[in-house]
C-alpha cells in the first residue's frame, strides 16, 4: 500500500492518543472506540487506521502491515523491538512495572534468606531479566491477566504487574514492593517504511512530537 497505515488500541492508550493524532492533522472518519471496524479511514485520503490489540501492535508494524503504531513500553520489551524504530516516547498511558505480594508476606526476607520464589506475570522477559540482575531465583508462571489473583489462590508468591493508581493492589490486599521501570507509550515505525516513506511519513513523526513537549 502506498499510503500510510497506522495501527492504534483501544482502551487505555487510545483516549490520550486521540490528541496526538489532532497534532499530526489526522482525524478519523469515525471513533476508533465506539466503531466495530477494524480499518477506519481519515480526514486524509492516504491516512487509515487500523484497530489492534494493544499487544498486537508491534507485531503489525514489525511485519510493514502498519507503517506505524504506539505502544506501551511494556509491550515493547516483551515483543523485543526487532525491526522497529522507537523514536518518540509519547509520554502517555504512563504506569510503572512493579513487583506486588500478599500484605502479609515478608519479600525483603524472602530475598535475603535466598527463597526460591513464584513469580506469576504476562512480562515474563522484564520480569526473568529483573530478578536475574538481582540474583534472585524465580519459578516464572505466564500469565495473560488478572495477576492479582495469583498470591491470593496460591498460585505464586509475588506478581509482576503495572500499577498506576495502586487501587488494584490495595482491593485485592496486595502492596507494591518494588519498582522495576517506568512504563509509557511510544511511537513506532517499521524500519523498511521509514526509509521508503520517509517524505510522508516524517512531518506525521514531527507532528506527534511537537504534540508531546507542547
Ligand atoms: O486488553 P488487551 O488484551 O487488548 O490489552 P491490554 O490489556 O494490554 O490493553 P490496555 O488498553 O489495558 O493497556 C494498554 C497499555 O496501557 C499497556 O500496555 C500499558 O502500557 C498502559 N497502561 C498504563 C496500563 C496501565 N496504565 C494499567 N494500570 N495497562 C494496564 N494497567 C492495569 C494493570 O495491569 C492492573 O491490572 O491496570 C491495573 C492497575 O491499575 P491501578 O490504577 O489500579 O493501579
Ligand atoms: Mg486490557
Amino acid at each position: 500500500m502506498s499510503g500510510i497505515t497506522i495501527a492504534l488500541s483501544k482502551g487505555r492508550i487510545f483516549d490520550e492518543t486521540a490528541p496526538l493524532l489532532e497534532a499530526a492533522g489526522i482525524a478519523p472518519v469515525e471513533s476508533p472506540e465506539s466503531s466495530r471496524r477494524l480499518i477506519i479511514g481519515t480526514n486524509r485520503q492516504d491516512v487509515r487506521l487500523i484497530v489492534v490489540r494493544a499487544s498486537d501492535v508491534p507485531t503489525y508494524v514489525q511485519y510493514g502491515a502498519a507503517d506505524l503504531g504506539i505502544a506501551g513500553k511494556d509491550v515493547l520489551l516483551e515483543h523485543g523491538g526487532e525491526g522497529l524504530y522507537q523514536p518518540v516516547d509519547l509520554n502517555i498511558a504512563r504506569c510503572r512495572m512493579m513487583v506486588a505480594v500478599a500484605d502479609g508476606f515478608d519479600y525483603e526476607r524472602a530475598v535475603r534468606q535466598g527463597a526460591r520464589l513464584r513469580v506469576a506475570t504476562k512480562y515474563l522477559r522484564v520480569a526473568r531479566e529483573h530478578f536475574a540482575g538481582k540474583g534472585v531465583h524465580v519459578d516464572l508462571i505466564k500469565l495473560y491477566g488478572s495477576m492479582e489473583l495469583a498470591p491470593l489462590v496460591g498460585l505464586a508468591d509475588a506478581i509482576v504487574d503495572l500499577v498506576d493508581t495502586g487501587n488494584t493492589l490495595r482491593e485485592n490486599n496486595l502492596k507494591p514492593v518494588e519498582e522495576i521501570m517506568p512504563i509509557s507509550s511510544r511511537l513506532i515505525i517499521n524500519q523498511a517504511s521509514l526509509k521508503l516513506k520517509r517524505a510522508a511519513l516524517q512531518p506525521l513523526i514531527d507532528g506527534f512530537a511537537s504534540a508531546v513537549t507542547a
